[in-house]
């Protein structure tokens, strides 16, 4: 088929997934058109079968905004129609299920019917697509999709408490590309680098927004190197960065707390890890846990959002209320200490994330878009 996808090129979740979804799509012989506003950062190019478009918008100096819908939507209608792409995927509902109406309603007049798929990722739905800014646009937009889906059962249940929806959303988790994880075991993993033989490595990911708590990773570090000597390592940008290097100096852990930045190597660092910290207010999935798990990571994480189906309590790591990080140092804590235990959590959460493996996921979503393309059934 020939698919047209639209997401975000940074870091957050969505735009991973969408661009790891392309590319496996593309591995099967689907003709893909990435239409984002910059290159994604986890696409490779070396496939026939990708393309990308940038979408540009023009400064100019009336607009107190730059109109990115308009330059997208634009975009979508000249792509579909020079490479008669059939189905546009659009990953986030701001404002890329609205800028994919928008084209769809252009193609029509010029007899084009491009089919829309619209997949929610969390925070298009529970943190800005609800504020009464957006929540019309949103809503309509998600309502005039050809297809919807939402990537867990925690967020269609939010999507239906939060919009009035009168499609059905399907739920299609996300996946793992385990054809990445193999490349560790081949002699990749030099912890030594990192740390001593003696000490556990506790990491972190996220694009440290405040959504993801993470100076409550800092909390649970700093409970759990009181008794075991142990390194963190924080993966990621953003904006409650500075909060926690001012915190980790605080307590005195500087030298124990290992700041990376942005990678596009996380399953490099995932393979040196002992225990991973999720302590996050909401995550409609929690992509980075799924991410750690596959890599043999236990995770102590919240019980919040769509986390709980995808950490599994007492067998692939441990669940806690939001804020409770005492009794997540303590689980930690007892993890660490009992090898044995720690050794069964680490299979566990393999096993549990091959739940979620690719091979599984993508026909899902190559069966959504057959059951829509025109001529279909
Ligand atoms: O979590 C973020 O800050 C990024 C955000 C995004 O849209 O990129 O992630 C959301 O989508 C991911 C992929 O589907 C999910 O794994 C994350 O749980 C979800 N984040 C939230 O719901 C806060």
């Amino acid at each position: 088929m020939k698919i047209g996808i639209v997401c975000y090129p940074t870091f957050g979740g969505s735009g991973v997934v969408a661009t790891e979804l392309g590319m496996a799509l593309a591995n099967k012989g689907h003709e893909v058109h990435f239409i984002t506003s910059k290159h994604p950062v986890r696409l490779g190019l070396l496939s026939k079968n990708i393309h990308f478009h940038e979408v540009f918008v023009e400064e100019y100096p009336v607009f107190h905004y730059q109109p990115y819908e308009l330059a997208l939507s634009t975009k979508l209608v000249e792509v579909v129609s020079t490479y008669s792409l059939e189905i546009l995927h659009v990953h986030y509902a701001i404002p890329h299920a609205y800028a994919a109406y928008m084209a769809k309603q252009m193609l029509l007049k010029r007899g084009i019917d491009v089919k829309v798929v619209t997949t929610l990722h969390g925070t298009d739905i529970t943190l800005v697509g609800s504020h009464p800014t957006y929540r019309a646009a949103v809503e309509f937009s998600i309502n005039n999709s050809d297809f919807v889906t939402a990537v867990s059962n925690d967020l269609k249940k939010d999507t239906l408490r939060l919009f009035n929806i009168d499609v059905p959303i399907h739920v299609i988790y996300n996946f793992i590309d385990f054809k990445q994880y193999p490349r560790i075991k081949d002699g990749d993993c030099s912890r030594s680098a990192l740390a001593a033989d003696n000490e556990k490595i506790i990491t972190h990911v996220s694009n440290m927004r405040s959504v993801k708590r993470p100076l409550d990773v800092v909390e649970v570090f700093y409970q759990i190197q009181k008794e075991i000597p142990s390194k963190l390592l924080l993966v990621g940008e953003g904006p409650e960065i500075e909060k926690v290097e001012y915190r980790v100096k605080e307590l005195g852990i500087y030298e124990k707390v290992i700041f990376l930045g942005n990678s596009n190597d996380v399953y490099k660092v995932l393979c040196y890890s002992d225990l991973f910290i999720l302590p996050s207010i909401n995550e409609s999935f929690g992509l980075a846990a799924l991410e750690a798990m596959a890599a043999n990571t236990p995770v102590i994480s919240t019980n919040t959002g769509g986390i709980p189906e995808v950490n599994i309590h007492g067998k692939t790591g441990f669940l806690s209320d939001l804020g409770n990080v005492n009794e997540m140092a303590a689980n930690a804590i007892h993890l660490l200490k009992n090898e044995k235990l720690h050794n069964q959590f680490k299979e566990n959460a393999q096993i549990q994330a091959r739940e979620f493996s690719m091979d599984k996921i993508l026909p899902l979503y190559e069966e959504a878009y057959r059951s829509i393309a025109v001529g279909c059934c």
